[in-house]
């Protein structure tokens, strides 16, 4: 039954509930008709994720050894059919169409012209972007680059681009001088790189994949599955099969989580029944997770005192530091204050702590829930604390588990893309290609915005992405963005941030995961790493798009050469000929994590390159792993004042990101359109709001900005009170650059203060 586009005919992966099945086929089988996928985009479907085939350009989860017959998703296969589209965005289109003109459209709009052909050259005279030969965009990038002050200069990298690429890009950045290395992770999970570091010395998770399969509890915090890690609803199934005590801890009640958060397990939780489907499923307000991680903790100290036998006292003994001041702490938090926090009741949280105290093995997930708020380390930490109790770190079934994004966003860390200078090898890069790395830290994505509105960024080269978008302060961003003198943007379909050009602006267009990188005669495998710091191989089948395109090592390397002195020193060219060479230079840079790193990427289920955290190595500061005393209960810092929301910025079923496949959230329930904002029965009542009226929310940060979205249609939604949601990026505006993780520097996306205009 496979509909005109080619597309079903495949289950989609192992779960048929009302989140995969007829619901996600039909939602494919749109997308697919949509974007006019090539017939050929079936067979990659079906070698999606699977060893020798290409590793999906969706979300980073896990990519099993042995995979089910369809390894893919409903998002994965939407995310390839996009990619493999039979539309192009080539150079006739704009000749009709001014910049000015494109820039009004829709990111849905835009990305629905299809795949970019030939590198572009905006002309200001025309206002139009017109074709141009890679010869001549490389040689006046590269001059441009070289007039710049480095320090002064971006390279901004969106979590897709493989392994060798990203490698490239950041030597290129520390060959030219600086460190300015943002990358999509600063938004989203920088939070754990350094709050999760801080409390047990990995900044990334301990779980493998195959620990889903020992856990009897999972505490799932603030991270939407059936959406954004689809593949993941499948350990998620078997767990609640087995009888694993699943946890949702969110404040909307996400269609993936209600149905493992049913009662119907053997699991017994200790309250009575008709509150028994919120005690698994704990509706949290926005930023209360501190609070409620805190009471569960709490809870699970009692029955240790009541009780005993509940905490593993030879690994808080010998691993852990600083378990009595935060039991000092915790002593001093009431449950009234716990409470008004968290918006959840005492007895929800004992009966969560109850249930955790008895547990075997437990597993921590989360998501941008925790990771996007002004105290999301703190909330990080409060989770940690909780696993720790009980020796739930370093062991089989148990661990931490944040779901990364992008499908390589964690391993453009493991190679260099990072704007702090301790995280790189330096002496390595000195030693074995003689470059003198700078040592000043670079800017992050908050710091490079904050130059960009002071005027101080002068030129900005993205490795996909769409930047000026997904960033605080949209508005004021949208503003600056054309003032500088230098955009260059590699990627595979038109964003609005292209449509921001600078003085002297370039698309770079690039060949997609899936297709065939041929260098020299022979194709290319690229290289990723998953949520579970497991590496593959990948390589693409499909005919590319169109002659002119270019794989990202290419271009990174053409913009390299072109840049930089010849005597430089770097084998660009070797490096772009043959990928193998890369990988034996990241293998020199990074020995630990790489050794025999061409033979391994064979390993089917890719291979592992290890963590200390879960051999219980602790590369803390105190060398043990952490309890942490948060600063705060509540994660947004907002406190109470009376008419301001906490707003949540969040995805749709039918988005990647900025990418808009189109206008159903069907798991929610919400169709056509995006310029929305959920807000609950109870507040609308209070507000004398009806369903659909069309309202205008004011931002309220107290940095004396003024920030405004119009136009949002009010949809009735089961939330807590005092907080609302809305999608990411239509809502980008109200964000404020003031408001981000204290630690990390994470955009505070989930709890953003607003009131009704
Ligand atoms: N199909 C698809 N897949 C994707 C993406 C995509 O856009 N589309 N994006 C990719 C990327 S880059 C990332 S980072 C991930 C993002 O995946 P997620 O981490 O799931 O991110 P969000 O969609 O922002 O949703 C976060 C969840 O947190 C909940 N939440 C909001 N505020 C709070 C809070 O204060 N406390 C708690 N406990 N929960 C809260 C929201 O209700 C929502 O369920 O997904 C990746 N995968
Ligand atoms: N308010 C709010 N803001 C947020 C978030 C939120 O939850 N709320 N989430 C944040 C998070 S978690 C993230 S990760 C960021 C995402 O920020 P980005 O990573 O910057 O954005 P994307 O939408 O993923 O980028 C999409 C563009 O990448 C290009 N592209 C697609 N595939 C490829 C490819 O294979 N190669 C190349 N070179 N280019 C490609 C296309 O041109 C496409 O238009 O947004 C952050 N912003
Ligand atoms: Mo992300």
């Amino acid at each position: 039954m496979a509909d005109d586009a080619g597309i079903p005919d495949l289950e989609p992966v192992g779960y048929d509930g009302p989140v995969g099945g007829w619901g996600s086929m039909k939602g494919m089988a749109q997308v697919g008709r949509k974007a006019h996928a090539e017939p050929g985009a079936l067979d990659t479907l079906r070698k999606q994720n699977k060893h020798g085939g290409t590793m999906c350009t969706s979300c980073a989860w896990g990519k099993p050894p042995n995979p089910h017959v369809a390894e893919f998703c409903e998002n994965g296969a939407k995310a390839t059919l996009w990619d493999l589209t039979g539309d192009r965005c080539g150079p006739d289109l704009f000749l009709d169409r001014s910049v000015s003109e494109l820039a009004t459209w829709s990111e849905y709009d835009l990305e629905r012209l299809g795949r970019l052909t030939h590198p572009l050259r905006y002309d200001a005279a025309t206002d139009r972007y017109l074709e141009t030969s890679w010869e001549e965009a490389f040689a006046a990038i590269g001059a441009e680059l070289r007039a710049l002050d480095p320090k002064a200069v971006t390279f901004y990298a969106s979590g897709k681009a493989a392994l060798e690429a990203s490698f490239l890009y950041g030597l290129f950045a520390r060959a030219l001088g600086h460190n300015n290395l943002p990358d999509s992770s600063n938004m989203c999970h920088e939070t754990t790189s350094i709050g999760l570091k801080q409390v047990i010395g990995s900044p990334v998770g301990t779980c493998t994949l195959e620990d889903f399969d020992h856990c009897d509890m999972i505490l799932h915090v603030g991270q939407n599955p059936g959406t954004n890690s689809p593949r993941m609803l499948h350990p998620l199934q078997e767990a609640a099969k087995r009888g694993c005590c699943i946890v949702a801890i969110n404040p909307l009640r996400e269609k993936g989580l209600l149905e493992f958060a049913s009662p119907q397990s053997p699991w017994q939780m200790t309250v009575g029944s008709p509150t028994e489907i919120s005690d698994r499923y704990l509706q949290v307000r926005p930023g209360g997770d501190i609070a409620v991680l805190s009471g569960i903790a709490k809870h699970v100290l009692h029955l240790e005192d009541a009780e005993g036998g509940v905490l593993d006292h030879d690994f808080v003994a010998q691993h852990t530091d600083g378990l009595d001041d935060w039991m000092a702490w915790l002593r001093d938090q009431s449950w009234d204050d716990l409470e008004r926090e968290s918006g959840i009741t005492r007895a929800a949280m004992e009966a969560v702590g109850a249930s955790y105290a008895r547990a075997k093995a437990v597993i921590g997930v989360y998501g941008m829930g925790i990771t996007q708020h002004v105290h999301g380390a703190d909330a990080i930490g409060a989770l940690v604390n909780l696993l720790l109790l009980r020796g739930n770190i370093g062991r089989q079934g148990a661990g931490c588990s944040p779901v990364r994004g992008h499908s390589n966003v964690q391993g453009q860390r493991t190679v260099g893309i990072t704007e702090k200078p301790d995280l790189v090898p330096n002496d390595r890069l000195r030693d074995l290609f003689g470059m003198s790395p700078p040592m000043e830290e670079g800017w992050n994505t908050n710091a490079f915005v904050a130059a960009l509105l002071e005027g101080r960024a002068q030129g900005f080269i993205g490795l996909g992405g769409n930047l000026a978008r997904a960033v605080p302060d949209q508005d004021r961003v949208a503003e600056a963005w054309g003032r500088m003198p230098l955009t260059v943007h590699v990627a595979t379909r038109l964003n609005r941030t292209h449509l921001m050009p600078g003085r002297s602006s370039w698309l770079l267009p690039c060949l997609v995961r899936a297709e065939q990188d041929l260098q020299q005669g022979v194709y290319q495998q690229v290289t990723i790493e998953d949520s579970f710091s497991h590496i593959h191989g990948s390589i693409g089948a499909r005919q590319p798009a169109g002659p002119h395109l270019r794989s990202e090592v290419a271009i990174v390397a053409g913009l390299a050469m072109a840049t930089l002195p010849e005597d430089a020193g770097l084998p660009w060219a070797g490096w772009a000929a043959d990928y193998r060479r890369i990988r034996a230079a990241i293998e020199q840079v990074y020995p630990d994590d790489f050794a025999d790193f061409e033979r391994r990427i064979d390993q089917p289920g890719g291979f592992y390159r290890g963590n200390p955290a879960r051999e219980r190595q602790w590369q803390t500061e105190s060398g043990k792993a952490q309890f942490t005393c948060p600063e705060s209960l509540d994660a947004t810092g907002l406190g109470e004042r009376p008419g301001i929301y906490r707003l949540i910025t969040l995805r749709s079923n039918d988005q990647f990101n900025t990418t808009v496949y189109g206008m159903s959230d069907r798991l929610r329930g919400i169709e056509g359109d995006r310029m929305l904002v959920m807000m609950s029965p109870a507040d609308m009542a209070a507000e004398g709001l009806r369903p659909d009226q069309r309202i205008t929310l004011d931002g309220a940060a107290d940095d004396g900005i003024a920030r405004s979205v119009a136009g949002l249609r009010v949809v009735p939604y089961d939330l807590p009170r005092g907080s609302l949601a809305g999608y990411f990026p239509e809502l980008n505006p109200l964000s404020p650059l003031s408001r981000a993780d204290k630690a990390s520097d994470t955009p505070a996306a989930k709890g953003i203060p607003v009131r009704l205009a």
